[in-house]
């Protein structure tokens, strides 16, 4: 700290950090000074312009405001003079004259209305202007915009343009007609906003507010009674926030200061919360009516009388564990499967897998990574030694190069995009490399729109280049590494002039790419399942691997490799062990001495196989070999590829389970159905994308007679004979704490304490490792391992008959197969229907309009949805999202497997577009 300075504020001597302004310093010391425009916040830009936060200077003829201006070495400061006093008290009256009274004021409890009280001031000497009388926009489902208590601070604008880096709020006119506007002064509910919320965070009067905190007279309502912090249900980012709470109903949610989100939140986080509220939550225990047919389920949330009945816990608990006893006596328990949930607790993905191998006596537990990061993680155990990521996404703010490829953040990991689209402001360049276009794509500096499933092509180009043109890290790769000459034999047959037409980038751009991510000071690539969804996913990940070994490109600031995990807790379920070849930690279950250490801790004998993966699962109950199981917290009948064979294994199955929160189209082919706990209804850890594990707290009591997910585990375990006592998840986190090296050092106490802890940790009392890999790597020799790989089509190209490639994925406002977000109110308005997108010139070809409802068929269905289109969408291309139940996109898709991670290729099979079925046009023929 050689730059620091001293200076005085209010008389006593006090040290300013490099780069401080005086209201920085001045409210470290406990000294507050009022501010409007500015906000403290990490990432927010002082702009000096209300006026609210003046101090004197002595010597200076003017105040100056104290938001903006850094201390010089021995200036005196006052902040509490006469003069500073009364000539804020005067900008808050001003204001005043223009903001409606207080008690009929948008939010009585805003930062305005506070500071205005602090500074003593409740009403106004001056006369309002006259203001344009059209002040009122209640376009939004989810954010109210009354203008007439804009004070024109442009904190909005600076939280949608330089925060989350959105664009869509500018300001518009001058003078007293000055006034934010949407885009082109559109409703803010038609224009481009992607609901973010970070204005309404960061509005200090409540001009911009959450619309279920205004009434519809605009006056502020719903005020909460408590408030609790925990992490966000949605994606792997983990945001931490803050449920504000009235009548055991949440109203709100608040981004807090956590390390993967410092107070961002995206819609979904921060609107997308009253699914825990809906009607259809599974409030009683469902056992199904004797004689009712599994294979007819069209069932009403609302009303699933028809093929259920209301039990007793004791009776459902009894028939829950009773049928799957039966299974495992009888036919023993590899004819028993279950699937965990990557959207619970680590305390519950625990207990869960650690019932299926003590208490079923089954490897065959697995949970959605496998249709997810499956093949990443194959590629990373097998190069690296770890399946994490090396470094956190902020590592992105350290970075000179940034490769996003088969990953679509602004919509998936829409808070980690914002730091990716901070760190382009700042002058790093943003490769992206998609065969659709994003909406990360406006800020690449540099596109690359490949074709689909061709990533191993130009992924092999690129590293063809860097080897052949000498760009690789000779040192690195000689301290680091192995089997390097097997990667320069491997890419030698790849050069980027023959793989230019494979992948539909010109040689000379991949060439200038290779050597851009090669020379770079510090470069780290960003992926997701565009990666991860192939039959050759394994293949892709270990060519991006082999970038980042061959140029040093890893173990240092702003290098890595990061998978961006999906889930909110995939990372955490899968590190214990919700896997059928790991026990926890990745210990492989077919290695003796560690099921010996297993067997010893658990106190029971442990299955020696490796268990069935989810696919194999559904495919070994069409065999007869599974005949029960018991599904937590996954939907697999929506989830799944070719869902219609995964629909009959689910029916034709002897004895099913499922806990979750909602009668989903899983549960309907349930036997029992137990009714569990959402997220902010209970306390848990989670694993976020960047290795935190963080705090859930519980906030809302359950509906009507649901239980605790951890308590359900340990009901089943113990009717399967199992003596588990665990009353708390405390207690199950610290057995884990035993069974897990990657957790030593943390405790339950510290993360509740600091709210998130990175592992892995050297000591109890320093921070975690951000950055691992820095001095080798978790293998055998310490060295990373090169696996080349080779060209591989995928499973199903396009033909006479299904000519175009249908991909799948995600929407911003929609969580995987809908099960909550379609019941979350917000989000649900937004993105009400089931669509494909495509492109004008197959739209015109087929002859159909945009919007109309088109038919999209594959060989193992169809399906009927409306067409949109996409002007980032190739032709040839189709894009549908798996979220609608209605259109499950899964009927579609094609279950080959990788033969590493076994993930199905979601991201690519043939497909044909056709006209809706009508029956008008039907009867009329
Ligand atoms: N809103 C929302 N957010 C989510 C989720 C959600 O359901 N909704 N789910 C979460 C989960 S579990 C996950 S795993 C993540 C997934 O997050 P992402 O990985 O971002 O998800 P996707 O939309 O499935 O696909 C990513 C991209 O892969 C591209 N792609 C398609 N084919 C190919 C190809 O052959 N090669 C390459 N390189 N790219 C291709 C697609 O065009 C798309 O842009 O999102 C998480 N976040
Ligand atoms: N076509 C296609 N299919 C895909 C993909 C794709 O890109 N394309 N992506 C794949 C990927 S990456 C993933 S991760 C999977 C996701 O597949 P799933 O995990 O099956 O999907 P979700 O909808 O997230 O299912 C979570 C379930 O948990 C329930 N739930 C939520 N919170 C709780 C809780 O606290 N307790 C309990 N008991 N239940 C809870 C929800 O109601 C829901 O039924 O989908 C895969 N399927
Ligand atoms: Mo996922």
């Amino acid at each position: 700290m050689t730059d620091t300075i001293k200076f005085f504020l209010d008389g006593a001597e006090v040290e300013a950090h490099p780069g401080e302004t005086i209201w920085q310093v001045a409210n470290r010391n406990g000294t507050e000074i009022p501010h409007l425009c500015y906000s403290p916040k990490p990432g927010y830009r002082p702009d000096g312009n209300c006026r609210a936060c003046m101090v004197e200077i002595e010597g200076e003829r003017v105040l100056a405001a104290s938001c903006i201006r850094k201390p010089a070495p021995g200036m005196k400061v006052n902040s509490a003079s006469e003069r500073a006093e009364s000539s804020r008290r005067l900008v808050f009256e001003l204001l005043a004259a223009d903001q409606p009274d207080r008690i009929v004021a948008h939010d009585p409890d805003s930062r305005f209305w506070n500071w205005a009280e602090r500074v003593e001031v409740t009403d106004s000497r001056f006369p309002a202007l006259a203001r344009p009388s059209k002040v009122a926009d209640f376009s939004h489902p989810a954010m109210a915009v009354q203008l007439d208590a804009c004070i024109h601070c442009t904190l909005c604008v600076r939280a949608c343009r330089e925060v989350q880096v959105n664009d869509v709020i500018g300001m518009a006119a001058r003078g007293h007609l000055e006034k934010i506007v949407f885009d082109f002064d559109d409703p803010m509910g038609g224009s481009t906003c992607v609901a973010c919320g970070e204005c309404v965070q960061a509005c200090p009067t409540g001009a911009l507010m959450p619309a279920t905190q205004v009434d519809e007279a605009g006056i502020f309502a719903n005020a909460p009674d408590r408030k609790v912090d925990s992490v966000c249900p949605y994606c792997g980012v983990g945001c931490q926030l803050t449920y504000e709470i009235k009548d055991d109903r949440i109203v709100a949610v608040e981004g807090r200061d956590g390390p993967s989100n410092r107070n961002r939140l995206c819609v979904k986080g921060r609107f997308g919360f009253d699914y825990v509220h809906h009607a259809d939550r599974l409030t009683v225990p469902l056992v199904r009516r004797e004689g009712v047919s599994k294979h007819d389920v069209d069932i009403d949330p609302l009303n699933p009388w028809t093929h259920f009945r209301e039990a007793s816990w004791e009776e459902a608990l009894d028939r829950a564990a009773g049928g799957l006893k039966r299974i495992r006596d009888e036919r023993g328990g590899g004819a028993l499967a279950g699937f965990g949930s990557a959207k619970g607790s680590n305390e519950e993905a625990y207990l869960f897998q650690k019932l299926v191998r003590t208490g079923f006596g089954t490897n065959n537990v697995d949970h959605c990574t496998r249709l997810c990061h499956a093949s990443s993680v194959a590629a990373l155990m097998e190069g690296v030694g770890s399946a994490a990521v090396s470094a956190p996404f902020m590592a992105a703010e350290d970075a000179d190069v940034i490769v996003v490829i088969g990953a679509n953040p602004t919509e998936n990991h829409p808070v980690a995009a914002t730091f990716f689209k901070n760190a382009v402001k700042r002058g790093a360049r943003l490769v992206v490399m998609d065969p659709r276009g994003t909406v990360l794509m406006r800020h690449a500096t540099d596109m690359l729109q490949f074709k689909p499933g061709r990533d191993v092509a130009m992924l092999n180009a690129m590293l063809h280049t860097i080897i052949e043109e000498e760009l690789y890290d000779r040192q690195y790769v000689q301290a680091h590494t192995e089997e390097f000459e097997a990667l320069v034999a491997n890419v030698r047959d790849y050069p980027p002039e023959k793989m230019a037409e494979i992948c539909g980038i010109p040689a000379e751009k991949l060439r200038e790419v290779a050597r851009l991510y090669a020379r770079a000071e510090a470069a780290i690539i960003f992926w997701g399942m565009g990666v991860s969804q192939h039959i050759h996913g394994t293949d892709n990940a270990r060519c991006l691997i082999a970038l980042s070994l061959v140029t040093g490109q890893v173990g240092r600031p702003g290098t890595g490799l990061h998978p961006l995990r999906g889930q909110n807790n995939v990372q955490g379920a899968s590190d214990a062990g919700l896997i059928p070849m790991f026990f926890p930690d990745y210990k492989p279950v077919d290695s003796p001495e560690v099921r010996a250490f297993y067997e010893d801790l658990w106190g029971a004998p442990l299955d020696p196989k490796r268990g069935l993966t989810v696919v194999e699962i559904m495919d070994a109950v069409h065999e007869g070999d599974i005949r029960g199981m018991y599904i937590m917290g996954e939907n697999p009948a929506m989830s799944d590829p070719d869902v219609s064979h995964a629909r009959e294994a689910l029916a034709m199955l002897e004895h099913l389970v499922v806990q979750d929160i909602f009668l989903t189209e899983t549960a309907k082919y349930a036997d029992v159905v137990l009714p569990a706990s959402a997220w902010p209804e209970k306390d848990g850890t989670v694993t976020n994308t960047n290795r935190q594990v963080q705090m859930g707290r519980r906030a809302l009591p359950l509906p009507g007679k649901a239980r605790q997910d951890l308590d359900l585990i340990v009901e089943i375990a113990k009717r399967l004979g199992l003596d588990w006592t665990y009353a708390h998840p405390r207690e199950v986190f610290a057995e884990m704490t035993k069974a897990m090296p990657s957790l030593a050092n943390i405790t339950w106490e510290r993360v509740a304490r600091e709210s998130s802890v990175t592992y892995p940790v050297a000591s109890p009392d320093e921070p975690g490792a951000d950055i691992v890999f820095t001095e080798g790597f978790p293998t055998p020799s310490g060295r990373a391992r090169f696996v080349p790989a080779k060209l591989v089509a995928p499973a199903e190209e396009p033909d006479a008959d299904y000519p175009m490639v249908l991909s799948t994925g995600r929407q911003l406002e929609h969580w995987h197969t809908g099960s909550m977000t379609r019941r979350a109110s917000v989000l649900d308005d937004l993105e009400p229907e089931a669509v494909a997108y495509l492109s004008a010139r197959d739209l015109e070809r087929h002859g159909f309009r945009s919007g109309e409802k088109i038919r999209v068929a594959t060989r193992r269905g169809s399906i009927e949805l409306k067409a949109r289109v996409d002007g980032a969408i190739p032709p040839g291309l189709i894009f549908i999202p798996f979220a609608y139940a209605e259109a499950a996109a899964n009927i579609l898709t094609n279950p080959q497997l990788d033969p590493f991670g076994k993930i199905p290729e979601f991201k690519y099979c043939a497909a044909r577009l056709e006209h809706a079925y009508e029956p008008a046009r039907e009867a009329a023929e």
